[in-house]
């Protein structure tokens, strides 16, 4: 009759070292599919709830038994013996029974795990590919995506000064494979530049397995050294760039401070921050800026997506929307955006970020499925942003297993459209 027989979630680490929620469904005639949960540093202040246990004896308070323990005696009985396939009514279930507005009550994490787990299960009792499956859900065309690397690590992301949390490269090539290859050309010729020019220390790796070199006076000499890189390893002018400035988190008292890291005053107005946007947009081939103000600042959004949207870059809202459907309507109505980041867990469901993934569309906003800073090796959201059509993805850069099991899976969904 295919209805949900069980759910057993256990507490697994993510990428960071960091408590997480791995899960187990299981349906009556035996199949099983999993998920797991991933975790953001720069977590937007309106995200949906991470519940942790604050318990300072387990793992510094980061445990996730009381989500375990949410999902085994309050999301389970419930759950059980629906059919998988009936996706948004065990997400909306679920929303009812958590009764928040940002689901602090059974946690983010408890929802999103059970969300996908059974999204995997409907595909495979309906015997298709899973992006395939996301598609018909969806109502969307699959398609497949244009990948952002995070090849410069910065921010929250890594112990290196540089204020900005993600300098990016997007070959423009003609298929995944190739853009995927030119990426793992470029980082592994960045690798050697940083090497020769600052020594092996430069090469090591922040959070997203981008490097983190500690050795850069601005964020101009980064796009400099990504320049220099993609000519050497010979894709002069066919590689662009994006950065996710993360600005909430060196915004303090109406001043972004650059030297937020080494306690260096570095302060910056918002008209100075739009300025160095302008510069970077003038002198690099940046298309895509996430993030550029505070997460509460919409204005300051709308006053620079006046200026690119001219120029086509996108600016693109992450903790900004959270893709929360009331804020990506309130940056819809101020004109903060022209690009959604999408993070399903930020929300919680898989039919609620398709809600937001729609309601973006309905703005003619470009859409961005991007992976967290603490990451498993679950590659869900590689089927999940070919199935809604998606034209973007960033799930980290080209090193470490629990990015490249996301791009990996890429390679596979391609083969399998040609
Ligand atoms: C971001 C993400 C992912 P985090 O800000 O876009 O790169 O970081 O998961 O730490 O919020
Ligand atoms: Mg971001």
């Amino acid at each position: 009759m295919n209805a949900i027989q069980k759910l057993h979630a256990r507490e697994i680490l993510d990428s960071r070292g960091n408590p997480t929620i791995e899960l187990e469904m299981v349906l009556d005639n035996g199949m099983k599919a999993w998920s797991s949960v991933p975790s953001g540093a720069s977590t937007g202040k309106h995200e949906a709830v991470e519940l942790r246990d604050g318990d300072e004896k387990r793992f510094h308070g980061m445990g996730v038994q009381k989500a375990i323990q949410n999902i085994h005696e309050i999301i389970s009985p419930e759950i059980i013996g629906m059919n998988p396939m009936e996706q948004k009514l065990i997400d909306e279930k679920m929303i009812v029974l958590d009764g928040t507005e940002n689901k602090s009550k059974l946690g983010a994490n408890a929802i999103f795990a059970v969300s996908l787990a059974s999204a995997r299960l409907g595909a495979m009792l309906s015997g298709i590919k899973l992006y395939r499956y996301i598609a018909n859900l969806s109502g969307q065309d699959y398609s497949m995506v244009r990948p952002f690397f995070n090849v410069i690590n910065g921010g929250k992301h890594a112990g290196n000064s540089l204020a900005f949390q993600e300098c990016m490269i997007s070959p423009r090539g003609d298929s995944f494979q190739e853009n995927y290859r030119i990426a793992a050309e470029v980082y592994s010729q960045l690798k050697q530049n940083l090497k020769k020019k600052f020594g092996g220390v430069a090469t090591l790796l922040g959070d997203e397995g981008g490097f983190a070199p500690n050795n850069i006076e601005s964020i101009e000499y980064v796009f400099e050294l990504l320049i220099q890189a993609v000519k050497d390893a010979g894709y002069e002018g066919k590689v662009d760039f994006a950065i996710d400035s993360a600005a909430s988190e060196f915004y303090k008292d109406g001043v972004y401070d650059l030297g937020f890291k080494d306690d260096i005053s570095n302060k910056k107005s918002v008209d100075e921050m739009i300025d160095i946007y302008k510069n970077l947009v003038e002198k690099y081939p940046i298309i895509s800026i996430e993030d550029p103000f505070d997460q509460e600042d919409f204005e300051a959004f709308s006053n620079l997506r006046e200026i690119m949207q001219e120029k086509g870059v996108q600016v693109m809202g992450d903790d900004l929307t959270v893709t929360n459907k009331n804020r990506i309507q309130k940056a819809i109505d101020i004109k903060s955006c022209n690009s959604l980041l999408l993070k399903i867990n930020q929300i919680g469901t898989i039919s609620e970020a398709i809600d937001a993934f729609k309601l973006a569309k309905s703005d003619r906003w470009s859409v961005m499925v991007s992976h967290r800073s603490g990451e498993t090796t679950d590659d869900f959201i590689a089927d999940f942003a070919v199935g809604i059509g998606a034209e973007q993805v960033k799930f980290g850069s080209v090193a470490r297993g629990e990015r490249v099991v996301k791009y990996n899976r890429l390679v596979a969904i391609e083969e399998d459209l040609l």
